[in-house]
């Protein structure tokens, strides 16, 4: 393996030693494992991943600060690929009702669910929204999440979409944090256009879309593809404009009911599709074809109680990678916890305690397009890594509500 950067490092800024890595690279070992290893930072990025014992003695003078660690292992800084971490409101009321028997499906339709959280979001001030949105974020920087990916698709109007793409930029640059934006304007039909889906779908690609990739702040276009949302052929029209506009495209795709969505999607290059529980094999191949990742979100499988599974099997066998989620949301996945998500992939999808660390490192960065840059612990990569309080790393899955972090460093720099 090689493990020097192509350049040797003028500057070392740190290395660290004493802690097993999970460096989740194709090393031939189970979490690419390298037992007592050794990592340097120059900068912001990693200068040399190995053993210990191999550590080029130099590193060890040059560096300003040496971390000897005792114990515990460093995994690369955990990224969440699916997020609606910016909204108002909350709904618990709805997790009542729900509980009385009255569907999801319902709920919306009589003017709740995604509505109830718009009205909430447009009345709520953008820095209402910041002050919360940072909130629930802490706590899964707490975990050790270094990268999160945040939606728009509560405001339904240009203002508030716009609104909260900035919340969630200003909450990019007050956090030790790298947020990936998505517009997701075509989340729910809004009251203004009940009827007039198309009509809605016109102003969402001649208008939102446009001004929210001019001021930059979107990377990616999502759909909530669906019988209860967007159709195929409206959620290709959003695709069609976010490729024009330099933007990358994702799904939530197949979550309800089967619309041959990531299909669709991947004509597009998508760089995934999320929820699945209703994937053809026809979607699997199409998928696998266009090289997407699928993002699997098991929070909200169990908040709805849904009993049908995802296919992972089919999708393990044609190599599409797994990535693992939260999907926070007010409505369906009200999770502020990554490390849950990593036991309910387990526990619920059958995932192996190997696949679900992957699934919210090496494949949750290939899910938003940045696995050059982070998700594996190489030289070269970002400097993000977490060191966690834990003798073996499956206890990242086994365990639950159980925080094991103790250090989090992003891009060179201890945050936590
Ligand atoms: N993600 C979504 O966008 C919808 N479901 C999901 O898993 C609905 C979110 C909501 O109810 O607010
Ligand atoms: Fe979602």
């Amino acid at each position: 393996m090689k493990k020097e950067a192509a350049d040797r490092p003028e500057e070392i800024d740190s290395v660290w030693t004493g802690a097993n890595l999970a460096t989740m690279t194709a090393n031939g070992r189970p979490y690419g494992l390298i037992e007592n290893g050794a990592l340097a930072v120059s900068g912001r990025s990693l200068a040399w991943v190995g053993p210990a014992e191999e550590l080029p003695p130099d590193f060890l003078q040059r560096a300003d600060r040496v971390h000897r660690l005792d114990s515990g292992w460093i995994t690369p800084g955990l990224v969440d690929c699916h997020t609606h971490l910016v909204y108002g409101g909350n709904r618990a009321k709805e997790f009542e009702q729900r509980l009385q028997g009255v569907s999801y499906t319902d709920i919306l339709a009589s003017g709740g669910g995604i509505l109830s959280t718009v009205r909430a979001t447009r009345k709520a001030s953008e820095d209402d929204l910041v002050r919360t949105g940072r909130q629930r974020l802490e706590s899964l920087l707490a975990e050790g999440l270094t990268t999160v990916e945040i939606k728009s698709g509560y405001g339904l109007d240009l203002e508030t979409e716009l609104k909260m793409l900035k919340a969630a930029d200003r909450i990019a640059r007050s956090l030790p944090v790298t947020v990936c934006p998505t517009f997701l304007g075509a989340h729910a039909l809004p009251p203004e256009y009940k009827d007039q889906s198309d009509a809605y779908i016109d102003f969402v690609c001649c208008e939102v879309l446009p001004e929210a990739a001019r001021k930059g702040l979107a990377r990616a276009a999502d759909v909530f593809c669906e019988s209860i949302a967007f159709s195929p052929e409206q959620s290709r029209r959003v695709f069609q404009k976010a490729t024009e506009l330099g933007l990358r495209v994702k799904i939530h795709a197949e979550q309800l009911s089967n619309q041959e969505g990531a299909a669709l999607a991947s004509e597009f290059g998508a760089l995934s599709a999320d929820h699945l529980e209703h994937l053809t094999d026809r979607g699997v191949e199409a998928m696998a074809r266009a090289g997407m990742v699928a993002v699997l979100l098991p929070g909200a499988f169990y908040c709805l109680g849904e009993t049908r599974l995802p296919p992972i099997d089919k999708l393990r066998a044609r190599k599409v990678p797994l990535a693992v989620s939260t999907d926070s949301n007010p409505g369906t996945s009200p999770v502020q916890s990554l490390l849950l998500m990593l036991n309910m992939a387990c526990t619920l999808f059958r995932l192996t305690p190997e696949e679900a660390l992957a699934g919210v490192t090496r494949e949750g960065a290939r899910a938003l397009g940045l696995q050059d840059k982070i998700g594996t612990l190489e030289p070269g990569k970002d400097a993000d890594f977490v060191l966690f309080d834990i003798d073996e790393p499956a206890e990242l899955a086994s365990a639950l509500g159980h925080n094991p972090c103790r250090k989090v460093v992003r891009k060179g720099c201890v945050v936590r």
